[in-house]
């Protein structure tokens, strides 16, 4: 399998976790892609022009990370990071969904201020920081169930958003009146697929 990926991208630290979690990451065959150079062929592999976007062995190209993700885990024995049916089931894809938006909302918080400074809209920035900052409120009333059970697509999702949080928008804090999450946050950050995957900007 090929991996299109960027360092620091939160999605494609999504994919790097689940496929060490899973023991596949052996089978990943990693290449680097500026999806916002140009000159990038990313468009005509993934339409939709974006990493992490995976080449599977039989050359069906998979996107996005939910959709990836998925795959890795039906391709393996062990414990499953999607239940299969039921409430666990719903619940995992729930914490996804919860940690994917909120990313989406920072990410749109970032690629807004990258733009020149006449074509940012204050009002678009303040949505999206509305939205973050609702999601993670949720985040902390539910942070003690995210500590019991078994480690799901949802938890990878929700430590990546916030490992994320902490590379790009520092000065958010989103500790700051989220202790449960906080304190969640760190015992899962001590997961080996979590600390080989830390997102630092590429020298
Ligand atoms: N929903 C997608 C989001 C992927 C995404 O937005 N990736 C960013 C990099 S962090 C990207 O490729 N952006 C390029 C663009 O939006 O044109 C996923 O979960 O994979």
């Amino acid at each position: 399998m090929k991996l299109r990926f960027s360092p620091t991208s939160p999605y494609v630290r999504k994919v790097t976790v689940t496929a060490i979690e899973t023991g596949l990451d052996g089978r990943i065959e990693r290449i680097p892609t500026k999806v916002w150079d140009p000159a990038t062929d990313i468009g005509k592999v993934n339409p939709l022009g974006k990493v992490p976007t995976l080449i599977t062995d039989n050359d069906v190209v998979l996107f996005d990370s939910p959709v990836i993700c998925e795959y890795l885990d039906s391709l393996h024995d062990g414990p499953k990071l999607f239940p299969p049916s039921g409430a666990e089931r719903w619940l995992a894809l729930r914490r996804q969904a919860l940690g994917d938006g909120c990313l989406d909302a920072g990410v749109a918080r970032v690629v807004e201020g990258r733009r020149p400074e006449k074509e940012r809209s204050p009002a678009w920035v303040a949505r999206q920081t509305t939205v973050m900052g609702r999601a993670l409120d949720v985040l902390e009333e539910e942070a003690d169930a995210l500590g019991s059970g078994a480690v799901t697509i949802g938890h990878i999702t929700i430590a990546c958003a916030l490992g994320w949080f902490d590379l790009r928008l520092p000065d958010d804090n989103w500790r700051q009146g989220r202790p449960a999450l906080a304190d969640w946050f760190e015992t899962f950050s001590e997961r080996p697929s979590m600390v080989a995957t830390v997102p630092k900007e590429p020298s």
